[in-house]
């Protein structure tokens, strides 16, 4: 991204309302059950769904899930920039984290594959890394991860918030001083050690599994040599700031840690922001499928969410609920999408 757009970013963030989605329905969204057609015509046709899973039967059940209609969203969670909730939100959505890494897996009973809720979210992850980064599904793939995240933390966690976000464009200049990686919070950079581990914040007690052959501490290595201005913010600095080592420099361990739900809470908002600039572009939806094939141009918006393989350590049992691609392109778009950004 150029930086004079995420200069632009950073100023609208700053000032903007909150803003719904105003421009054309997807073309291919689905109908009601009535046979109605989408779009802001029948906009009042369809219920909200009971939009969280359970998991009476031992595994995410999506019994209650929902085909999701255009404009069915009327009333959207709002999900705010961390450093705006107050200080019992933060630690309530905290505690929330903490205790779905203490909630064990409804994926598998195999410890050395997934022992937590958490972990379900980071071995999925894990799995499919190569389908959703350098592919087409990139940004609906993470949109609906961190989405049934934040439903996992309501559902199982008793958690009453939305997911927050992470405005690192604020702690560019300064990294180490940025709120989001204090004590009190996420805990900051790694020791240096082999690993580095985190020995700060939340999560410093935490193991992580995905991407080690056996459990270990949270590893963090952030390069915080430089200090940044915004308009430096080119990929290449990102990359020297969270692509340096740890967990989450990796990409199939970047689940691992924390802070990547609420990182890609921020890429999410970024995709929203964009839509709202592009209106005539905010439906546009092509590219490769999988990163080992990236000249490949088939993906389409009725390509379904990569999901587990079948077979595998979970017998079957996957985090993946069967979604469309063009069910995720508007976050108010209806059914489970429904939340704006502030
Ligand atoms: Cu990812």
């Amino acid at each position: 991204m150029a930086p004079i757009s995420l200069l632009l970013l950073a100023a609208a963030a700053i000032s903007a309302p909150l803003i719904r989605r105003s421009g054309p329905a997807p073309e291919l969204y689905y109908k009601n059950s009535n046979g109605a057609g989408a779009g802001a015509n029948n906009r009042a046709a369809f219920p909200q769904p009971a939009r969280h899973f359970s998991s009476n039967n031992g595994a995410f059940n999506y019994a209650g899930q929902q085909q999701t209609v255009y404009g069915a969203c009327s009333a959207p969670a709002v999900r705010r920039e961390w450093r705006s909730l107050s200080q019992d939100a933060q630690r309530s959505y905290l505690d929330a984290v903490v205790c779905l890494m203490r909630t064990p897996s409804l994926l598998t009973n195999l410890s050395s594959v997934s022992r937590s809720v958490f972990e379900d979210f980071s071995y999925t992850h894990f799995t499919v890394v190569s389908q959703v980064h350098g592919t087409a599904q990139f940004l609906p793939w993470h949109r609906t991860l961190i989405l049934l995240f934040e439903f996992a933390l309501q559902d199982f966690c008793d958690y009453k918030g939305t997911l927050p976000y992470w405005d690192w464009t604020k702690d560019a200049s300064a990294m180490h001083k940025s709120p989001v990686l204090s004590d009190s919070a996420f805990g900051g950079n790694g020791n240096g050690g082999t690993p580095s581990c985190v020995q700060n914040g939340r999560f410093s007690s935490a193991t992580v599994l995905m991407g080690h052959s056996s459990p270990q501490c949270l590893t963090r290595r952030f390069d915080d040599a430089n200090g940044m201005q915004a308009a430096q913010y080119t990929g290449d600095v990102v990359r020297a700031l969270v692509q340096n080592g740890g967990d989450f420099a990796n990409p199939p361990a970047a689940g691992n840690d924390p802070l990547f739900f609420i990182h890609h809470a921020m890429i999410d908002k970024i995709w929203n922001d964009w839509q709202d600039e592009n209106p005539q572009l905010a439906n546009a939806y092509s590219g490769n499928m999988d990163s080992m094939n990236p000249n490949g141009n088939e993906a389409k918006l009725t390509d379904f969410l990569v999901d587990l393989p079948p077979g595998g350590p979970t017998n079957g049992f996957t985090l993946i609920p069967a979604i469309q691609v063009q069910e995720t392109i508007w976050s108010d778009g209806g059914g489970w999408f429904c939340y704006i950004y502030e």
